[in-house]
């Protein structure tokens, strides 16, 4: 195998054996055979759109299956094998459509015809992230696909709200031919690498800004609202990813049961939503981030759903009550999670889950106080005038957008004495699981602003964006490059590659980007990146402190 696609990759250079998330060697291989296939399904879905035969499903399908291989959602072989034999037949689908029926010619790509069987014997050197042998094209072409993943994350929450996009989905089947090795369809040169990386990440924003309407539409827009961490005497269900249709049908199955629900991790922001907020059955936030969730999820005592990323492969002392759903799943030797499957229509049955929650006692206290939440841009937009007034007024000197993932690595303490070392003229703007590193921390507020805005989940940067754009109107600025704002972001996985490209896509200057630079990214093109935007990676916070804040 080999992998780079995280921040957690082996030695910051790539895992080789098992990742270092815990996917097995034979998994990564299976996610590059599924990779490798819906590459050729793209490209005989191009075709098929250019007679008009293409598959009109492609991109839901294409979606799940990409977010399947994001960091830490599925570790289940059997989910990739039939991933991969249901691409191949859609593929051939479209193929023969586009023949009418007859086989393909002798230009056809290996991509467009291979076979399950042969597809099956393919190594990962040779259809893997190492078979692109130039260095820099390799790093743009998975930089790029890691760039779809977080689209086809974002894009499957959205879808699943019932918000589609063909813009969306023709740049995902553009995006996936692009990178198939000498593609009968001609493939761009570095310069054009670099437009589509930049077009993805404007994709990235468009994604975002649907699942946002499409968040909201259904949930109201968030209003700040502090959320208790403690936990109550009932037996509990915890939620965890990133999923609010699925909170929703959890809550709706719930209540009057005299079961609780607690959020986990990214479902944190779900307390900000009108819609959530009013049910009594959905009582706090239990824990922290994704990786806290081995000794968390133990002391939990009740059931875990899995909407999203980030899981964990399980301890056994907590395999039993572990489900997943969506696109999660997790087999080892030793244990299968059980998996919560939608019916035809998207509905789900929790009822396994909610009669395994009254067999098991109450959830074990961790802590007991509260957290804020909500402050995706409506809130932030409402009270504009005060934020105005304040930074005229000096009570504030900057913004700083500390968005993005949190991880396990010793070196993320840095982001919780960043935010400790900040003077008490700025404000934290964040949104994804970084926040868990100081959004506990008592940093106050300036003239009852909260130093610490809390938008919501990594997809909510989207109003991060929005409140900059908004400011820069407000202070007659020509772009959020000239506002007192500073980005200091921590990346993890590949929705976190997208928010990054997407910010560049919209021409954000100077972002400092840490705790290390991915390591997918070759250094003539972190060069292009450094000469265009001048982006960086984070050193210490002394040094941090004074290149961004007090100079
Ligand atoms: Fe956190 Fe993990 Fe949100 Fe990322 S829960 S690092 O995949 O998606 O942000
Ligand atoms: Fe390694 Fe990250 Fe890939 Fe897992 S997702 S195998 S930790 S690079």
């Amino acid at each position: 195998m080999f992998c780079y696609q995280c921040e957690e990759t082996m030695n910051g250079t790539g895992c080789t054996m098992n990742g270092m998330c815990g996917k097995k060697g034979e998994v990564a291989v299976l996610q590059d055979r599924l990779i490798y296939a819906l590459k050729g399904y793209a490209f005989c879905n191009s075709r098929g759109r250019q007679k008009g035969c293409n598959d009109s499903d492609f991109g839901p399908f294409v979606m799940e299956a990409l977010f399947a291989t994001l960091t830490n959602v599925n570790f289940d072989g059997a989910y990739f094998e039939k991933k991969i034999q249901e691409t191949l037949d859609r593929r051939d689908v479209v193929r023969n459509a586009v023949h009418d029926g007859a086989p393909p010619g002798p230009q056809a790509p290996n991509v467009a015809t291979i076979t399950y069987d042969e597809l099956m014997t393919k190594t990962a050197d040779e259809i893997g992230v190492l078979s692109t042998a130039d260095i820099d094209t390799r790093s743009l072409r998975e930089t790029l696909i890691y760039g779809l993943k977080g689209i086809s994350a974002y894009g499957m929450h959205a879808h699943i709200l019932g918000s589609e996009s063909e813009d969306v989905y023709q740049f995902i089947e553009k995006a996936l031919v692009s990178t198939i090795d000498a593609s009968p369809l001609g493939n761009p040169d570095k310069d054009g690498m670099i437009a589509l990386l930049m077009e993805c990440g404007s994709i990235g924003v468009k994604i975002m800004s649907m699942l946002d309407a499409a968040n909201t539409g259904a949930y109201g827009s968030p209003v700040p609202t502090q959320v208790s961490t403690g936990v109550g005497k009932n037996p509990g269900i915890l939620i965890s990813g990133h999923d609010l249709k699925d909170l929703e049908m959890l809550l709706e199955q719930t209540k009057g049961s005299g079961i609780d629900v607690y959020t986990h991790g990214e479902m944190l922001p779900a307390h900000g939503y009108p819609f959530f907020q009013k049910y009594e059955n959905l009582v706090g936030n239990y824990g922290n981030s994704w990786w806290h969730q081995k000794s968390e999820f133990e002391k939990f005592n009740g059931p875990i759903l899995m909407t999203t990323n980030c899981l964990v492969p399980p301890k056994e002392t907590y395999a039993e009550r572990l489900f997943t759903t969506n696109m999660v799943g997790y087999a080892d030797d030793k244990s299968q999670l059980k998996h919560i499957a939608a019916n035809a229509d998207g509905s789900k049955d929790f009822s396994e889950i909610i009669e395994l929650a009254k067999k098991c006692p109450p959830p074990e206290e961790l802590e007991n106080g509260t957290v804020m939440t909500g402050f995706a841009h409506a809130a932030v937009l409402s009270v504009a005038d005060k934020v105005i007034d304040a930074v005229k007024a000096g009570d504030i000197k900057k913004f700083v957008v500390m968005a993005g993932c949190d991880g396990r690595r010793k070196e993320r303490e840095y982001y919780t004495e960043f935010a400790e070392a900040l003077p008490h003229d700025t404000v934290i703007l964040t949104a994804g699981c970084a926040k868990y590193r100081y959004n506990k921390l008592d940093l106050g507020d300036i003239g009852g602003i909260p130093r610490v805005l809390d938008a919501g989940q990594c997809n909510d940067c989207y109003s991060l964006v929005v409140i900059a754009l908004e400011l820069a109107k407000a202070f007659g600025v020509e772009t959020v490059n000239d506002l007192p704002l500073v980005f200091n972001i921590a990346w993890y996985e590949q929705k976190a590659t997208l928010v990054f490209l997407s910010l560049l896509s919209l021409g954000v200057q100077n972002i400092v980007i840490g705790p290390t630079l991915p390591a997918c990214i070759s250094p003539d093109v972190l060069d292009v990146l450094v000469k265009t935007f001048n982006v960086s990676k984070n050193t210490d916070v002394e040094s941090d402190m004074k290149r961004l804040i007090t100079l």
